[in-house]
């Protein structure tokens, strides 16, 4: 028996080359559309701790690219969560997978149309799990999903998220761009 998923998922996954732009380093490695086809693919990977340092893992839905200049994700941002570098061993595969459900399980009820994907950084300052939504407008929305992130992956209520427009992160580059939302 097959469950559908209420949405196609595409995971991707990035490590840069030289002589490549950013773009072309993306790598499209599976679409699925069950529940099914969600554990096969994702029990056939590395898990995201085991990546090399300097690569990352994307989940969108079907049709969106894992960029900022995707027309899904243009006017969007995302919800940023930093680990420090002992989390690599103690959370990072488990918000990861968290995060993952959550977005096929649909968990952020009538917000959940504004998730567009996940990424997951892998770095040696310390690795990064974003979860892009689609209009940095929809407050509503952004305010609901990033306490459901916090909720769900057990963040501890005085460490806070913060919520950054690709706009801003765009132009940013090595620093950190300003927070629009925090939880
Ligand atoms: P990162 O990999 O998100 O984080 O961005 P890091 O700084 O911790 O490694 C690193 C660089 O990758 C950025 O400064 C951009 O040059 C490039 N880059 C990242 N993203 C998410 C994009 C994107 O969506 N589009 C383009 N064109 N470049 C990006």
């Amino acid at each position: 028996i097959k469950h559908p998923l209420q949405n196609t998922w595409t995971l991707w996954f990035f490590k840069i080359e030289s002589n490549r732009t950013w773009e072309d380093c993306q790598m499209e490695i599976a679409s699925f559309e069950t529940v099914e086809e969600f554990w096969a693919l994702y029990n056939h990977i590395e898990p995201a701790s085991r990546l090399k340092v300097g690569c990352d893992y994307s989940m969108f839905k079907k049709g969106i690219k894992p960029m900022w200049e995707d027309e899904s994700n243009r006017q969007g941002g995302r919800w940023l969560i930093n680990l420090n570098k002992q989390q690599r061993a103690t959370e990072l595969d488990n918000f990861w997978l968290e995060v993952l459900l959550l977005m096929i399980g649909e968990a952020f009820e009538e917000h959940s149309d504004e998730v567009c994907g996940a990424v997951v950084n892998v770095r040696s300052k310390g690795d990064k799990i974003g979860v892009w939504t689609a209009d940095v407008k929809k407050n509503d929305s952004i305010v609901k999903i990033g306490t459901v992130l916090k909720e769900r992956l057990h963040i501890p209520l005085h460490v806070t998220i913060g919520f950054q427009a690709h706009k801003d992160t765009m132009v940013k580059s090595g620093s950190t761009a300003k927070n629009r939302f925090t939880v």
